[in-house]
């Protein structure tokens, strides 16, 4: 298997037809991942606030999430901590989710030929659904254009798995994402992130210890027109 990695979003290109994996670890991917876990019917991804609020004019049972800046967007039901999107506030519900960095990401991978959805709780399931793949292209979605290590630190976690198993090929990225997590933990390298400190700083310590759990969820969230489901 040939695994290359795309450090951040504004580098995305050659992933026509080819099978790419999302990360936005810190938070985005890992709350799609929890929301789903936790019986949401759905996620729909926007870039804006207005194309999420303009969507839940139509009838439906939906909640608005995401952030800016990390915060929960005004008039908005859930910001973007994967600990809010528990079973009595998401079960059955579509979420209209948008984001900075993380629905970004998914949007400009829409040539893909799957788009799967990646966060270290259900880092053993990707991996089992990519055995058979020939080419995967991981896709760090970054933090504001710029490439961010709790991203690159989560590609690396997917690479370890993807090792266990499979014969694989790497890029240079890839090498080095790996190469990150031989003496460190995946916890400390997000408390390390520039992205993690904010998050602190913003109180969400709780969230880096959350999405640091290694394979608890048993589910591969995949993007199909225009959806992501299980
Ligand atoms: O899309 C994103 O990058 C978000 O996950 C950013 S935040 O962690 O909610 O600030
Ligand atoms: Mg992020």
């Amino acid at each position: 298997m040939r695994v290359t990695v795309i450090p951040r979003t504004e580098e995305i290109n050659e992933i026509k037809e080819k099978t790419v994996v999302i990360i936005d670890v810190l938070r985005a991917t890992t709350s799609m991942v929890a929301a789903l876990a936790n019986g949401a019917k759905q996620i729909i991804p926007f870039l804006t606030p207005q194309e999420a609020k303009g969507y839940a004019t139509h009838s439906g049972d939906f909640l608005l999430c995401g952030e800016r800046k990390g915060v929960k967007l005004s008039g908005f039901d859930l910001g973007n901590s994967p600990r809010e999107f528990t079973r009595e506030r998401v079960e059955n519900k579509t979420l209209l989710m948008t984001t900075t960095n993380g629905t970004r990401a998914i949007n400009q991978s829409l040539s893909a030929k799957h788009i799967f959805i990646a966060s270290a709780l259900n880092v053993q399931a990707l991996v089992e659904r990519l055995k058979s793949e020939r080419e995967v292209v991981i896709v760090c979605a970054g933090t504001k254009g710029k490439f961010s290590l709790d991203d690159f630190a989560m590609a690396g976690l997917v690479i370890s798995f993807l090792e266990k198993n499979n014969d694989i090929d790497l890029d240079d990225l890839g090498v080095a994402a790996k190469l990150l997590l031989k003496d460190r933990t995946l916890y400390s390298l997000l408390a390390a992130s520039h992205h993690g400190e904010r998050l602190e700083n913003l109180g969400f310590n709780e969230d880096l210890v959350y999405c640091s759990q290694v394979g608890v969820i048993n589910l591969v969230p995949y993007y199909d027109a225009g959806v992501i489901k299980i």
